[in-house]
């Protein structure tokens, strides 16, 4: 699944303005913005990806646990990022790491959370309302949903001022248009007329399900049975991705109700770390994408436009430096102490969490006196009795396990609740 004639393109492959009846609405937006702003969607670009090839190669050194890559995928997420207001709301999947940069996230977040350093959580008023990564797939578009309908019961979108007018953007994919909370999402969004826009990065595959087996119609008309109007962009033309978000998320600030985005991308690298595309997908595929990439495309538009070899040069220094710090910043992190997993699960005390946590620490403590493995032995507490008693000192032993087993729950029958 390619483009279709229905695709909105405003940069071409060739890094030419496409002026046809599709882009005509759009233009104008695009048309509006200064030299400064689409230099800067350049930069964000080439940064994350910059950064998402490090982070790749941290995980291949054994410094991640698992690395979820964006490459090919930046235009639409940097466009859309860019085409939203600081007081809009965002719900992420889990591979928008430029829309979480662009919004204020430092991508040190990202990368804790996936050396399992945390549970990745950070706090969407220090992130630009970015809200938290959702790796249960479509789940974040019924959370953007109930979002949006907290805005309208707030009575926070649709004043006619669009400074203050809030708008809720969601990310999901593919193969997450499959899954009943994205379908449910649009019953409410459209029953509701909800400030949300929603926006379905096609990257062509759920791990290794190709599109086609998800849908026998493209996904732009999915929403449309639902009474929410969509596009299909080129999703590896930042100006369409930008144009069409913007347009799409002033329409549900002013109250006009959802909206709803195919954008056309492709996934360029593995669906994670622990994915090997080479087992299910054609080389020839991946070329016919490469020809399409986002980066060179808007290069070549930039040039003609009067950017020099030394804009070039500094995005690509600040892309390396970049690079070197999250490196430096990775392997200076610190595990977390192991009791803290307990302390954010809910925002008030809970009676299985903190059972759980006392038997953890009873547990913790019962290791305390055994000697590491090819440990000297620990020297033994004083009234323990002298060499030659083992057998004294083994019931001992036992006893005091025991009593740490007994006062502390047992984790299975926490289970079992
Ligand atoms: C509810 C649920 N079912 C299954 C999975 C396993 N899973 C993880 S990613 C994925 C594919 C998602 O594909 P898509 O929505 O196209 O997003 P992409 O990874 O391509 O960005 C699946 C099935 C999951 N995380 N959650
Ligand atoms: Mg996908």
């Amino acid at each position: 699944m390619s483009y279709t004639e229905a695709t909105v393109q405003l940069l071409s492959p060739e890094g030419d303005l496409v002026r046809s009846e599709l882009s005509e609405p759009y233009l104008p937006l695009v048309e509006a913005l200064d030299d400064q702003t689409l230099q800067d969607f350049h930069r964000q670009m080439v940064v994350i990806r910059r950064f998402d090839i490090e982070a790749g190669n941290l995980q291949r050194q054994g410094q991640l646990a698992l690395w979820i890559p964006s490459l090919g995928q930046e235009a639409i997420q940097v466009g859309s990022a860019y085409a939203a207001r600081p007081q809009d709301h965002i719900f992420p999947a889990y591979r928008e790491h430029a829309v979480g940069r662009i919004r204020g996230l430092d991508v040190m977040k990202i990368i804790a959370m996936l050396r399992g350093l945390s549970h990745g959580g950070w706090d969407p008023a220090e992130t630009g309302n970015f809200h938290l990564f959702t790796l249960v797939i479509g789940s974040q578009s019924l959370h953007a949903t109930g979002y949006g309908m907290g805005v309208m019961l707030d009575g926070a979108h649709a004043t006619g001022d669009p400074e203050k007018d809030v708008a809720v953007l969601a990310y999901f994919g593919d193969g997450a248009s499959s899954q009943g909370d994205v379908n449910e999402a649009f019953v409410f969004a459209a029953s509701y007329q909800t400030p949300n826009v929603f926006v379905l990065q096609n990257n062509h595959w759920a791990i290794s399900v190709p599109v086609e087996r998800q849908s026998r119609t493209p996904l732009y008309l999915r929403s449309r049975g639902f009474g929410i109007p969509s596009e299909q962009v080129d999703g590896n033309d930042v100006l369409a991705g930008y144009a069409v978000t913007r347009s799409y998320l002033d329409a549900a600030r002013a109250g006009e109700g959802p909206r709803f985005i195919e954008a056309l991308t492709y996934r360029m690298g593995a669906h994670t770390s622990s994915d090997d595309p080479t087992k299910y997908r054609e080389n020839e595929e991946l070329a016919f994408w490469a020809q399409r990439d986002p980066i060179a495309r808007f290069e070549t538009y930039l040039r003609a436009r009067g950017a020099g070899d030394d804009f070039f040069a500094d995005v690509q220094a600040e892309a390396e430096d970049l690079a070197a710090d999250v490196r430096t910043r990775t392997l200076q992190l610190t595990d977390p102490e192991p009791a803290a997993m307990f302390r954010h699960v809910y925002t008030d005390p809970h009676p299985v969490v903190a059972e759980q946590a006392a038997w953890f620490e009873a547990f913790e403590a019962s290791l305390a006196d055994e000697p590491a493995p090819g440990a000297e032995p620990v020297a033994p507490p004083p009234g323990t009795p002298a060499d030659g008693d083992e057998g004294a000192a083994a019931a001992a032993a036992a006893d005091s396990a025991d009593e740490a087993a007994e006062a502390a729950p047992s984790p299975a029958s926490n289970g079992a609740r």
